[in-house]
């Protein structure tokens, strides 16, 4: 009876450093595959609609523009999408005044360098719509 624990023990006490390798390892992965899904650039969204910029967008500047100008949208989806790949943030904001009782959007600020915005038109129509920071970058969505 007492020389039983004895050779139990002896196994506890090997398999408590591999215990704790293993542990350390377990964490090791764990760690690294969330630094790794961390790092990756956001999935990169399908887009639409380019924003572009030539980095400075002074006023009136041909360098900043919705691309293509016009874009032809499907009532109730696919969602369009906005992307501005400028060097600068832009948004894209309907014009209540020129669309009239359509539904309005506004993107508000779409930060440079990749990000977006997308809106699902419900209603079939002619949507002006225009960047609110730089006033002359304007653009078309036709839903049908
Ligand atoms: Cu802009």
């Amino acid at each position: 009876m007492e020389t039983s624990p004895k050779p139990s023990e002896a196994p506890n006490s090997k398999s408590s450093p591999t215990k704790l390798i293993a542990i350390v390892v377990v964490i090791l992965i764990v760690v690294g595959v969330a630094a790794y899904i961390l790092t990756l650039p956001p999935a990169s969204t399908a887009a639409n609609v380019l924003m572009k910029d030539d980095g400075a967008c002074a006023a009136s500047a041909a360098a900043c523009l919705f691309s293509p100008t016009s874009y032809n949208a499907t009532v109730n989806g696919p969602a369009v999408v906005w992307k501005n790949v400028g060097g600068v943030p832009h948004t894209a904001t309907s014009n209540s005044t020129a669309n009239g009782s359509l539904p309005s959007f506004n993107s508000n600020t779409i930060g440079q360098n990749g990000g977006t915005f997308s809106f699902t038109f419900t209603a079939k129509g002619t949507y002006h719509y225009y960047c609110n920071i730089h006033l002359w970058m304007k653009g078309i969505i036709y839903a049908n």
